[in-house]
């Protein structure tokens, strides 16, 4: 397979479409802002900023009435496929593609791009307090950034949704894997039972300690850690009193250094070839609110990227 990554392509995802509230799409700005690419250039980096999809507007069709209860599909789709085209370039040019977002419907472009280039040797760990796998049938929201595992596993519905249709089932469900989990609607602990989706909730993580987690994470997607891997971090993941500005914050979850840990753990498997950082929405709580939710951002891509790696 390509060599591991020492460029970086940073790809600003402004989608917010995949959910109700405001300003998650300013995101990949204010942490360029608090110099980001400049961090991870003085990490030995070679860094080029990808700002095709820092606007989203020029993909949004004029008529995008809801199917079923799904707000925004066509939009929401047509976004995704032009990220998952920007996202294969980087990966086929040998770089880690690094998407910044917006929210975390924007994970069927960017797992698509990657596995277009992987294959379905991807692993793909997904750290979010959400499950992310809500069908047609089981969203209660109609909210896409609920959905996206769903839509990549061709679990969604029998019928590709409308703006989906491009989607291709690379991923294989043996190469997901959760942690940090601790909001999962019904409908999505039937669809993880039903196709054996392994997942490390908070409980896991009080039982077991991060450590024993993020090995076990590994062990099962990717036991003698020689595929590549795809890192989807939510930063609803961490707990709120560590990362307060997010649309969907959930009590109880990973502290400051649990979440570095599994970035830190990612870096020294030298196989990560894409991450996102998703759902730091700029807009909720106050200034130190923000502050301390775009630092801890910049930090976990940092350790990912081999920061603290000695
Ligand atoms: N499971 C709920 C839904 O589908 O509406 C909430 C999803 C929140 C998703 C956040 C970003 O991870
Ligand atoms: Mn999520
Ligand atoms: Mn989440
Ligand atoms: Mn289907």
């Amino acid at each position: 397979r390509i060599a591991p990554p020492k460029a970086v392509g940073i790809i600003a995802a402004a989608l917010s479409a995949g959910q109700r509230k405001s300003g998650v799409d300013t995101a990949p700005i204010v942490l360029n802002e608090h110099g980001l690419s400049t961090q991870l250039e003085q990490l030995g980096w070679q860094v080029k900023v990808n700002d095709m999809l820092q606007n989203c507007e020029p993909w949004r069709p004029e008529f995008d009435p809801d199917v079923g209860r799904i707000k925004e599909p066509r939009f929401v789709g047509a976004v995704n496929k032009a990220l998952a085209e920007e996202v294969r370039q980087h990966c086929a040019r040998g770089e880690l593609a690094l998407t910044l977002g917006g929210d975390h419907s924007l994970a069927v472009g960017t797992i698509s791009g990657s596995t277009s280039v992987y294959g379905d040797e991807l692993c793909v760990v997904w750290v979010d307090a959400h499950s992310d796998i809500n069908s047609f049938e089981s969203s209660p929201s109609g909210n896409l950034h609920g959905c996206p595992l769903a839509i990549l596993l061709d679990l969604f519905s029998d019928k590709p949704l409308v703006g989906f249709e491009w989607v291709k089932p690379i991923l294989k469900k043996e190469r997901l894997v959760y942690i940090g989990l601790r909001d999962v609607d019904e409908g999505e602990k039937r669809i993880l039972r039903e196709n054996n989706i392994k997942a490390f909730s908070m409980y896991d993580v009080d039982k077991y300690g991060i450590g024993k987690v993020v090995e076990m994470a590994l062990d099962h997607v990717n036991p003698a850690r020689t595929l590549p891997i795809h890192l989807s971090f939510d930063v609803d993941a961490l707990d709120p009193t560590v990362a307060p500005s997010t649309g969907t914050p959930v009590r109880g979850g990973l502290t400051f250094r649990e979440g570095h840990f599994i970035c830190e753990e990612i870096a020294a498997t030298g196989q990560l070839v894409a991450m996102d950082l998703v759902e730091v929405n700029p807009s909720l709580g106050d200034k130190v609110a923000l502050e301390q939710t775009v630092k801890i951002g910049c930090s976990l891509v940092r350790c990912a990227l081999g920061e603290t790696l000695l």
